[in-house]
């Protein structure tokens, strides 16, 4: 078969020295940090709809960039072009999952049944191709923003034709995700909120995205999918107001309808920002919790109040989010889904593979920086003497629950008044981290 990034190589770790553009400079696959190889903590994903479908046109103006791959978009056969240039592309960057919306993979046509047999033809090739190339679905999904019948949501809608009409797309997706032996699936609220409330019942609304939500879980699980479902947050874009917020309240909206057992958050670095919360309390919100379930990889720019989806370039950021991920024992069903475009003035092949190697990268000198933090041990040895008073008889009876409130306030009067708690030491401890991750020369 004839390459569609014929002039492109497959790319290879040459190290922090090389100067090569088509090469990692620190991701280094098979390299083990903390017992296991990058690839293992890391799981990169490509998204279909990023990658193979986003050409770069904005609200003032057209593509820049041409994801034809030969042919008429649209058409079947050019959902095949894409599957055939994503298997080439993930084999070429070492990338082992990816993740879709049912939209992404086929032309949506006017019923439901000639859509579903469209899904089902070219899901056959996907599976075919998966096979071939040892490569896995990270999570499926259901695009359920697009169309004009979800203006005003789709399990928050106010027309139960339109609700039916998202549980059949929900349906079909979870088929195609149990199809494609899926880890996860995903729930991403884009037109769940509202533009104002004198119109709207935010109750009545949240209670019908809850119901969707359970019939999908009583769904799935009948049909056989066992890997994880999820919430991604995202506090606004394009709704004004978006019910998933951020992962806090995300998490309080699935134990008030009972879903928790079932859902995880899926995290996006640049939704947190967008909730006014950094990608690292995100991630320690959901992880806390025991919801960290897998993580949309990209950046926002703190300049603009939208999604911009940019490859991840700021190491401190992928630092924190890798010594989080680490701190949560790692990713299970989960993975680093590089939800994120190449910028509208970069539109060509190879900047889609400049791109990849920019954000791997990011997230490989983060997984070596949060390693080496942790190996130091001296943020951990830190933290566990800030809280040490706790350790104390009255500390370690308040920490299990056995104390009243009198008899604290006894101790209290009996104490007099206390002195100052410990010096938090942030300009310190900021200059371990700076320290430690500056410190990957030393590590070649
Ligand atoms: C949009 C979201 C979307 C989800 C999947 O902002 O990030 O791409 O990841 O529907
Ligand atoms: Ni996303
Ligand atoms: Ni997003």
């Amino acid at each position: 078969m004839k390459e569609i990034f014929e002039n492109l190589p497959k790319v290879r770790y040459e190290g922090p020295e090389s100067n090569n553009p088509y090469a990692f400079k620190f991701y280094d696959a098979d390299r083990v940090i903390m017992g296991k190889p990058m690839k293992d903590h890391l799981r990169f994903a490509m998204a279909w709809w990023h990658n193979l479908c986003n050409e770069g046109s904005d609200m003032f103006g057209a593509a820049t960039g041409d994801k034809s791959f030969g042919c008429i978009p649209g058409t079947m056969e050019h959902a095949y072009a894409k599957v055939d240039a994503g298997f080439e592309f993930m084999d070429k960057l070492g990338i082992d999952y990816f993740c879709f919306h049912d939209a992404d993979i086929a032309p949506q046509a006017d019923t439901i049944e000639e859509t579903n047999r469209r899904l089902d033809e070219i899901t056959d090739y996907i599976k075919e191709k998966m096979e071939k190339h040892n490569k896995k679905l990270l999570w499926g999904t259901a695009n359920l923003f697009s169309s004009p019948v979800y203006m005003n949501g789709a399990g928050s809608t106010n027309s139960v034709d339109v609700y039916c009409y998202a549980a059949a797309q929900v349906k079909k997706a979870l088929e195609l995700t149990v199809k494609l032996g899926g880890l996860g699936y995903v729930f991403w609220g884009g037109r769940e909120g509202y533009e104002t409330l004198w119109n709207t019942d935010m109750k009545f609304e949240q209670e019908n995205i809850a119901a969707l939500m359970r019939m999908a879980v009583d769904y799935g699980r009948r049909i056989g999918f066992k890997g994880d479902f999820y919430i991604e947050p995202k506090a606004k874009e394009p709704m004004k107001h978006q019910y998933d917020f951020d992962t806090a309240t995300a998490i309080g909206f699935l134990r008030q309808y009972g879903l928790d057992k079932d859902f995880k958050i899926n995290v996006e670095a640049n939704h947190a920002t967008l909730a006014g919360h950094t990608f690292q309390h995100e991630l320690r919100v959901a992880a806390i919790n025991g919801m960290l379930g897998s993580i949309d990889a990209n950046q926002g720019d703190l300049l603009l109040g939208w999604d911009t989806d940019e490859f991840p370039y700021n190491v401190y950021e992928t630092t924190a989010c890798m010594y989080e991920v680490l701190k949560a024992g790692g990713f299970k069903n989960g993975g680093l889904n590089f939800d994120a475009k190449t910028r509208r003035s970069s539109y060509t092949y190879e900047d889609m593979f400049l791109a990849f190697i920019l954000g791997m990268d990011s997230f490989a000198l983060g997984l070596i920086n949060a390693a080496r933090i942790i190996e130091d041990g001296r943020l951990d040895a830190f933290i566990k003497q800030r809280y040490s008073s706790f350790d104390s008889e009255i500390g370690l009876r308040i920490r299990s629950g056995q104390t009243t409130l009198e008899e604290l306030a006894e101790y209290a009067v009996k104490k007099g008044k206390p002195p100052l708690p410990g010096s938090g030491r942030q300009e310190y401890i900021l200059s371990i981290i700076n320290q430690l991750i500056n410190k990957w020369q030393g590590l070649k």
